[in-house]
Order: structure tokens, then sequence, then C-alpha cells
């Protein structure tokens, strides 16, 4: 992800604060080399990297910590709220109608973040459309129209016209009846005049309420030059930063922001038109140092639970809430997970054990976890209907028919059916807690405070610094 490496070299570095009571000058310098070593190779700007630096340093010498507070959450705070400024709030997306216009060079994800904001307005209850002005790339049609088929948005595209301006024109007509109106433009592999002038008259013709510029995470230094000129052509009100699922640095994307004086809007974070996130500096920040973020893997889990139940109708969690806790339930839940995405992501957004357990974990094991998952659904596909109701029956016989059947070792089976007895057991106590030790629990959580499984105490530890 990106800048990935700074929430772990931070934490290293901040370590080294446990225990004093004062910040010297070094501690300092040693803490904010740290920081501008990790931007400089995020690609991010000297200058900002510079300013960043600057403010930290000032503040970590001049301000006292607020009683009560260790050193280390102190400085961290710092740190989390410089990093937050320079982000900055997140561009405003009204949930109104409004025409959208995407801009970017070829490659950037233009076409498939249309679908993927097409697809974020239609969860929000507005009506999108799809225009699809690109009459250079050949397929640029048929990708759009099929994007906005997954997303089940409507679409308007010409594949027989060479005319963009033309297109936007009566695209706009036709889809006179969405509320969400998003232009997909044509990029060139290098900025170009005739790029220019080309999204200049459809920006005329089309008289978007946002340009949002769309910058793939991987662009380094060169984001900045791309960046003005398009600003200077149209205008930009905030940045689409795709592809940070990757091992981007994403660092131009931070120096597009700051040359176009707006902010980052939403972050790609896959193929799919389902992999768009809302982009939250805060929210990113604590991710960024491991902080985990709590916000959206909530939104993830109830998006994954919402898909389940969609699409097996006879299947409801609320059920499983109140009685018992079948291995159809532990499926059902795995099946959750895997749609919240690669593990890996899903643990940075957990408090406590977002970075500081990765950093303790061999590189493979989360794929260790993952195909263990894999097993798991292969068991089960040779389970009966009876053994997956009431996994109490399965003894050493079946355990041997179920492993002949699936071609897992028998050991495999014994961890499932351990899985499945942990996770009934935590429901059971879930089942005895009111709404109120729910919440406390959760908040719990947040201040990270050495919670359960929170190994060694990841940024949190030792109450949270950042209740808001
Ligand atoms: N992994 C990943 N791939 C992406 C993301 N956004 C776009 N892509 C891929 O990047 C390539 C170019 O995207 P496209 O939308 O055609 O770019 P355009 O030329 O700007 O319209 C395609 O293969 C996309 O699937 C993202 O957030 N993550
Ligand atoms: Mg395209």
């Amino acid at each position: 992800m990106v800048l990935d490496d700074l929430g772990s070299s931070l934490r290293g570095t901040l370590d080294e604060l446990r225990g004093k009571s004062r910040i010297s000058e070094e501690d300092v310098d040693g803490i904010v080399k740290e920081i501008q070593r990790s931007l400089i190779q995020a690609d991010v700007d000297i200058e900002l990297v510079r300013g960043l630096s600057d403010s930290i340093k000032q503040r970590a010498l001049e301000e006292e910590p607020p009683a009560g507070t260790s050193l280390r959450d102190w400085v961290l705070r710092i740190v989390y709220e410089e990093l937050v400024d320079l982000l900055g709030e997140s561009t405003e997306i009204p949930l109104e109608e409004q025409t959208v216009l995407l801009a970017g060079l070829y490659g950037s994800g233009k076409t498939t973040t249309a679908g993927k904001i097409a697809w974020w307005f239609s969860k929000k209850g507005l009506r999108p459309a799809i225009i699809q002005t690109d009459t250079d790339r050949p397929g640029a049609y048929d990708q759009a129209k099929q994007l906005a088929e997954s997303a089940e948005v409507d679409f308007y595209g010409d594949p027989d016209s060479d005319d963009p301006v033309k297109i936007a024109e009566e695209g706009l007509l036709e889809t006179a009846d969405a509320d969400v109106q998003i232009v997909d433009t044509a990029g060139r592999d290098a900025l170009n005049q005739e790029l220019i002038d080309q999204i200049e008259r459809i920006d005329a013709q089309a008289d978007p309420d946002r340009n949002l510029l769309v910058i793939d995470a991987a662009m380094g230094q060169s984001a900045k030059e791309q960046a003005q000129e398009f600003e200077e052509t149209i205008g930009i009100d905030g940045v689409i930063v795709t592809k940070v699922d990757g091992t981007a640095k994403g660092g131009g994307a931070l120096a597009a922001v700051n040359e176009t004086d707006s902010t980052i809007a939403f972050l790609g974070t896959g193929e799919t038109v389902k992999d768009i996130e809302r982009f939250e500096s805060s929210s990113f920040v604590s991710r960024l140092l491991g902080m985990g973020d709590l916000k959206q893997l909530t939104e993830r889990v109830e998006r994954a639970m919402e898909e389940a139940q969609e699409e097996d109708e006879d299947w409801d969690p609320e059920d499983m809430m109140e009685g018992q806790f079948t291995l159809k339930d532990l499926r059902k839940q795995m099946e959750a997970m895997n749609r919240m995405g690669p593990l890996d992501q899903v643990m940075d957004m957990i408090p406590g054990l977002g970075g500081s357990i990765q950093d303790q974990l061999p590189d493979d094991a989360m794929d260790v976890t993952e195909e263990r998952m894999r097993d798991f659904e292969v068991i089960m596909d040779s389970m009966t209907d009876e053994e997956m109701e009431n996994p109490r029956i399965v003894g050493a016989q079946r355990t041997r028919r179920i492993a002949r059947g699936s071609g897992k070792p028998e050991d495999r089976i014994r961890e499932l059916l351990q899985q499945h007895k942990m996770m009934e057991r935590t429901l059971k106590q879930f089942q005895g807690m009111g709404d109120a030790d729910m919440e406390r629990m959760m908040k719990q959580m947040q201040g990270g405070g050495g919670g359960p499984g929170g190994p060694g105490g990841g940024m949190g530890g030792g109450g949270n610094p950042f209740g808001d």
C-alpha cells in the first residue's frame, strides 16, 4: 500500500522513546529523518517532505505533552496530525444530481474508475450513467459498456463515432434521466496538445460540476507536471488515486494533490467496480501508521454480509446470533471474508493488528491463512448436510471419510472443527452481551490499549492518543 514502509519504520523509531520522559533534539532528529526517508522513498515531492518534517520537528520540540500522555503517543499524535493536514480533507462529493468528468493519462484507470464511482453512487441510492467519449482506444466502448453492466448502471457510447464532443453532447441528452452523469474521456501516452484540446472541448460541452483527475499510484514525480497541466486546462476539483492495492509508492499522487490545490476523493483498490473507497485522510493515515481503521472495516463487513444474504435468502445472520452456530454459518462467514478482500488488507484495518502483527509475521503467513481457508471450503464440500448442521457428530470415522473425499489431511479437518468450536464459544459470549457492553468493547478496541490479541501493543499501546 501507499507509503507502506512508513508505519513500520516509524514504529521502530518511536519505540526508542519508550520509558523516556523528555524528548531531546537528537530524538526528534532521528524520528524526522525516518519520516523523510520513507516519504522520499515513496516519491513524495522533496518540498513537501521538507515542509512536513519542519513542522513535526518544531512542534515536537516546542509543545509540551499533555499530562498523562506518554512521550511516544504524543509524538505519534503530532506525526498523525501533520500527515492528516498534508493530505487534507477528502474532496466533498455531495449526494445530488451532478455531472462528473474524469480526466487523466492513458492507462491511469479512468474507465475502470467510471464504473467504480457509478457503482458507488448507485449504492448511495442515486441513479448513475456512464458516458464513454473515448474514440481513440479500440475496445474502450466495450470496456465501459461491460463495466456499466457489472455496476448495473445506465450507459451511453457510440462505437461508430469519432467525435468525442458530439458523443458527450448526445450522451448527456440520452441519459438525462440519470442523477449522476459520469463522462469518461480518452487519454494519451503522454500529455499532448491534442488531448488537451479535446478534453477542453468536452469540458465546455458537458459543463461538469466536478472534474476529477485519475492518477495511478505508480506514477512518480511526473504526476506533478500532469496535474498542473490538467489544472490549467479544465481545473481539477479532486484526485482519484488508483491501484493503491499494488506495490506502488503513491508519492506522485500526493504531489498531484498539492499541485491542483485539491484533495483526494477516492482510492481505487482493485479491478472490479466494487474496489473503491472514499478517501478519508484520518483513516488513511491511521492505516498508514498501523493504527487500524475500524470504520472502513465495519463498512466492508456490512457490505459482505449483505451480499452473502442476497445470494442465499434462507440464510439469515440474525438466526446465527440467536441460536445455533453451524458449519454452514462458518462457511458463510468465510465467504464474507473472501468478499472483503485479501486478508492482509483486512488485517491492516484492525486496530492493534495492522502493521504490528504483520511486521512480526513471515511474509508468507498470510498466504498460509488463505490457503487454510480454501482447504476448509473443499473439506466442507465433502461433508453431508447433517454434518454441516451438527458438526459434533463428526468423529474419527467420519473424519477419515471426509479426508478421503476432500483429499485433505485429517489434521486439517480437525482444525476446521476446532475453528468452528472456537467461534461458537465466542458467539455465545456475544449473546450474553447487551448493546452497552458491545459499545464498550468497541471503544476498548479502538483505544488499542493492548486489546485482546494485540500482540506487543501496536501503535496504540498505552491508551488512545487520538480519541475524537
Ligand atoms: N489493481 C488495480 N488495477 C486497476 C485499478 N484501476 C484500474 N486498474 C487496471 O488498470 C488498467 C487500465 O485501466 P483503464 O480503466 O482501462 O484505464 P484508462 O486508460 O485510464 O481508462 C486496467 O487493466 C484496469 O483493470 C485499481 O485500482 N487496481
Ligand atoms: Mg479508458
